[in-house]
C-alpha cells in the first residue's frame, strides 16, 4: 500500500525555503508554498499565479499575490508564532493524494499547553478557491485570539509587482485589490471565516495586513474549529475580480468547508484513477514516483485552453516563471498518457505564442520561428542577457542561453507532433499548427551555413543542452533536432498540400525543396573510429580536444561554492565536464538509429563527465540505460529524478542568482523512465507494445495509459507485460 503522506516532525527554521517547495500545494491556477501560516515575506511564503507576469527592474517574473493564508495565534494576550516562540512539538505533513497541507504545533504557555492544527487546499474543483481549517485546543481555559487575514507584504525575487494595493472589508469579508505594475491587470483576494462556536470578531488593518481577530475562551480539552475561504481572481479571469472573489467566498461559506473539500478530493480521485503507478517490491520508488506525479498534477493548467508549465512549476518566481523545453521534452509524456486534454493545452500554448517566436527570429536576422528560451505570455523571451551573477565581483555575467539555445524550436515541433501521434488528434495541425511547424523549419534552414569547401551544412555558434559550453559549433543534439524539424516539416507541408490546406502565403514546392535539402545535407557527427573514443560521438566540434579532467578535479578548482561552472571563466568551460545529458539526450530520442554498442559507448563515456548540475540530466541517463537493456544501471538515475523534490538537495544557485524551487521536468523524466523505460511502453509500427525490463528492486508494476483516445491497463510481472483496453 502506498503511503500518501509525507511528514516532517520538529522545527528547524533554516528549512523553511526547502519545505516550502516540498510541501507545495496547487491546482494549476495557483501554487501555494508549503510554508507556515504565520510566515512573512522573509520565510518565502507565496501564492504564485500561473501565466501572469510583471516587470520590475530588468526582470519579468510571475506575480505572487497578497497572502490570504496568513494567520497566527494569540493566547492570554501573547503571540504564538514560529520561529519566535519555540514549540513543545511541531510538524507538517502533505497528503499528496489530495493536495492537502497540514501543520500541528503545540506551545507551552504560562497556564498550560495550547495546540494549533491547520489544513489547507487549493481547490481542484474551483481553482480560484483556497480552503483552510484551523483547530485550536488548550488544556486550560485559554483566552485565545485567532488572527487571520491577508498579508500584502509579498515575497518577490524582483518586486514589487503590485500597485494601488487597497485593503478593505465588508461586513464579514476582507478584500484586497491591486493591479500589476506593467500591464495594470487587476487582482483581488477576498477572505471570509466561519467559527462553529461563539466568538467575538473584529476587522483591523495592521501595517500591510488586513485581519480578522477572532476571540474565544477554550474549555480544557475541547476543540475549536474555524474555517476560512480565500477567493482569488484576476482581470484575466473576469471583468470584476473583486466582485467574483467576494461572491465566491460567500457562497463557499454558505455551502460549508466539507462540501468544498469533498469536491476537491473528487477531482483528485479522478486524476489518480488514470495516473497512479503501482510498483511492487519497491515502496520507496512507488512513493517517489507518485509524489512526482502529484507535483505535475498540481501545476497542470487545466483551467484554460492554452498555457504551459514553468520550469519550477508554481513554486515561486525562479527562472521568471517561464516555460522552457522542459515541458515538451520531459513533462509532456506524462500528460499524453494520463491526461491528454492537458497535453493539448500545453501544446496549444506553443502554437498561440508563435508570434513571439517569429519576432525573436527576425530580431536576430533569421527567418521563421525562434522560440523563447524562457517563454512568457505571447512567447515573450524573459531570458536576460545576464542570467548569472558572478560570485566574486557581484557583476552580471553575459550568458547566451537566449541567443544560442536554438534547439528550443525543435522541441516545440517535437512536442506538437508527439501530441498528434500519441493522441491521434489532428486538430492542432490546423492552419496555425502547420504554420508553427513550417516556421520552425524555416528558422533552421536560415541557420544553415555552407562553407565553400564543404559539401555539407553546419549550424555554428550555438549552445546545446550542456549549457556549460557556450557558442560551440555543430552540437550533435542541436543538429539532429534541426534535421528532425526539417524532415517533419517537409512531411507536414506535403500532407497540407495534398489536402489543399497549406496556408496561402507559402510556396509549397519551394518549402519542400529547402527542407529536404537542409535535412539531407545537415552535418551530423558520427561515432568516432579512433581508439581513444571508439563509437563515441563528439558533442560538438573540438570537444575531444578539451582538457579531459575528472569531475573531482574540476570541482576542486572551484573557489566558491556558488560559483557558476560555465560561461567565459567557468571551471568546466575548457574541459570535457558537461552540465547535463547532451549526446545522451540525442541518442535517447533516436536510439533506433544506432547500434547498441554505440549507445553503450556514449553512455559510458559521457556519464562520468557529467556533473548532473541540472535536474534534467539524470532522467536521460536512466532512459538510455533502459534502452541498452541495463535497468539496474538506470535505477539510481531514475531514483534521483523521482526524488528531486522529495529529497531536495538540487542546485539552488547559479552564481548569485537563486534557482531553487520544484523540479517538474525531473518528475516527468521519472514517469517516462517507469512507463517507457522499465515498462517498455512504446509504439512499434504504430502499435502500442509493452516490453518490460525491470531493475532488480522492482518486481512488477501496474498503471493505466491513454493511447489514441482509448485507455489501457498495463500489468507487468517480471518480464511479462500485458496491455488491456478498458
Ligand atoms: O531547461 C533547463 C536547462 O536545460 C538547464 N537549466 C535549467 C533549465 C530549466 O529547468
Amino acid at each position: 500500500m502506498l503511503n500518501w503522506t509525507i511528514r516532517e516532525e520538529g522545527y528547524e527554521e533554516q528549512n523553511a525555503p526547502s519545505l516550502g517547495n516540498r510541501y507545495l500545494i496547487g491546482n494549476g491556477y495557483m501554487g501555494i508554498r508549503g510554508t507556515l501560516e504565520e510566515y512573512e515575506a522573509d520565510k518565502l511564503p507565496a501564492v504564485n499565479l500561473a501565466g501572469i507576469y510583471d516587470r520590475a527592474g530588468g526582470w519579468r517574473e510571475p506575480i505572487n499575490l497578497p497572502n490570504g493564508c496568513f494567520s497566527y495565534l494569540r493566547v492570554d494576550a501573547e503571540i504564538y508564532k514560529l520561529p519566535e516562540k519555540q514549540p513543545v512539538s511541531h510538524g507538517i505533513e502533505l497528503d499528496y493524494r489530495y493536495g492537502i497541507f497540514r501543520r500541528h504545533t503545540t506551545w507551552h504557555t504560562a497556564r498550560g499547553n495550547v495546540t494549533l492544527t491547520t489544513e489547507r487546499f487549493a481547490s481542484m474543483a474551483k481553482v480560484n478557491l483556497i480552503g483552510i481549517r484551523f483547530r485550536v485546543t488548550a488544556d486550560f481555559h485559554a483566552d485565545v485570539e485567532l488572527v487571520t487575514g491577508i498579508d500584502c507584504d509579498v515575497w518577490d525575487l524582483n518586486g514589487p509587482h503590485l500597485e494601488e494595493v487597497s485593503m478593505g472589508g465588508q461586513e464579514e469579508e476582507l478584500l484586497v485589490t491591486a493591479r500589476t505594475q506593467e500591464q495594470k491587470i487587476p487582482v483581488a483576494v477576498a477572505e471570509t471565516v466561519f467559527a462553529s462556536y461563539p466568538v467575538e470578531m473584529k476587522q483591523v488593518v495592521k501595517g500591510n495586513k488586513i485581519l480578522h481577530r477572532i476571540f474565544f475562551i477554550t474549555k480544557p480539552g475541547e476543540q475549536y474549529t474555524t474555517d476560512k475561504w480565500v477567493g482569488v481572481y484576476t482581470g484575466k479571469d473576469c471583468d470584476n475580480p473583486a466582485k467574483e472573489a467576494l461572491e465566491l467566498v460567500r457562497i463557499k461559506k454558505e455551502n460549508g468547508y466539507d462540501s468544498s473539500l469533498r469536491a476537491h478530493k473528487k477531482c483528485w480521485d479522478e486524476l489518480w484513477k488514470h495516473s497512479e503507478v503501482i510498483i511492487k517490491g519497491d515502496s520507496n520508488a512507488m512513493q517517489a514516483v507518485n509524489y512526482s506525479l502529484y507535483h505535475l498534477h498540481s501545476i497542470a493548467p487545466r483551467h484554460t485552453e492554452s498555457l504551459s508549465i514553468p520550469a519550477r512549476g508554481l513554486s515561486g518566481q525562479t527562472y521568471k516563471g517561464a516555460v522552457f523545453w522542459d515541458t515538451e521534452m520531459f513533462m509532456l509524456d506524462f500528460f499524453l498518457m494520463t491526461d491528454p486534454a492537458t497535453a493539448r493545452i500545453l501544446m496549444k500554448y506553443r502554437i498561440d505564442t508563435l508570434e513571439g517566436a517569429l519576432q525573436k527570429a527576425a530580431h536576430y536576422g533569421y527567418e521563421g520561428a525562434f522560440y523563447a528560451w524562457e517563454s512568457q505570455e505571447g512567447g515573450y523571451d524573459a531570458c536576460t542577457d545576464y542570467n548569472v551573477t558572478d560570485v566574486f565581483t557581484g557583476r552580471p555575467q553575459r550568458t547566451y542561453f537566449k541567443d544560442k539555445q536554438v534547439h528550443i524550436s525543435a522541441a516545440v515541433v517535437y512536442g506538437i507532433l508527439r501530441y498528434v501521434e500519441w493522441t491521434g488528434d489532428e486538430s492542432l495541425l490546423d492552419t496555425k499548427g502547420v504554420k508553427t511547424i513550417v516556421e520552425c523549419a524555416k528558422f533552421y534552414y536560415s541557420l544553415l551555413l555552407h562553407s565553400l569547401t564543404k559539401d555539407y551544412y553546419e549550424i555554428r555558434d550555438v549552445i546545446g543542452p550542456d549549457e556549460y559550453h557556450e557558442r560551440i559549433n555543430n552540437n550533435g543534439y542541436t543538429n539532429r533536432m534541426a534535421k528532425f524539424t526539417l524532415e517533419k516539416a517537409a512531411e507536414v507541408v506535403k500532407k497540407a498540400m495534398a489536402d489543399g490546406k497549406l496556408p496561402a502565403e507559402y510556396d509549397g514546392e519551394e518549402l519542400l525543396r529547402r527542407f529536404q535539402d537542409g535535412a539531407e545535407k545537415l552535418f551530423l557527427p558520427k561515432p568516432s573510429e579512433d581508439a581513444a573514443h571508439r563509437n563515441v560521438i563528439e558533442q560538438f566540434d573540438g570537444y575531444f580536444d578539451m582538457e579531459d579532467a575528472t569531475l573531482e578535479e574540476v570541482r576542486s578548482r572551484l573557489l566558491h561554492e556558488k560559483e557558476y561552472w560555465g560561461g567565459a571563466y567557468g571551471v568546466a568551460s575548457h574541459t570535457q565536464i558537461i552540465k547535463q545529458a547532451d549526446v545522451v539526450t540525442w541518442l535517447n530520442l533516436f536510439s533506433q538509429e544506432y547500434d547498441e554498442e554505440v549507445l553503450r559507448a556514449n553512455w559510458a563515456y559521457y556519464e562520468p563527465r557529467t556533473e548532473h548540475g541540472s535536474s534534467l540530466s539524470a532522467g536521460m541517463y536512466a532512459m538510455l540505460a533502459c534502452k541498452i537493456g541495463e535497468p539496474d544501471r538506470a535505477y539510481p538515475f531514475f531514483l534521483k529524478s523521482a526524488m528531486a523534490d522529495l529529497k531536495g538537495g538540487g542546485k539552488e544557485w547559479a552564481g548569485l542568482v537563486y534557482i531553487g524551487g520544484t523540479h517538474p521536468a525531473a518528475a516527468g523524466a521519472a514517469y517516462m523512465t517507469v512507463v517507457e523505460g522499465f515498462g517498455g511502453i512504446r509504439l512499434e509500427n504504430g502499435k502500442l507494445v509493452c516490453k518490460p525490463s525491470l531493475p532488480r528492486e522492482i518486481q512488477g508494476m501496474q498503471f493505466r495509459i491513454f493511447y489514441r483516445g482509448q485507455e489501457y491497463e498495463v500489468k507487468i510481472e517480471g518480464t511479462k507485460g500485458t496491455v488491456t483496453a478498458l
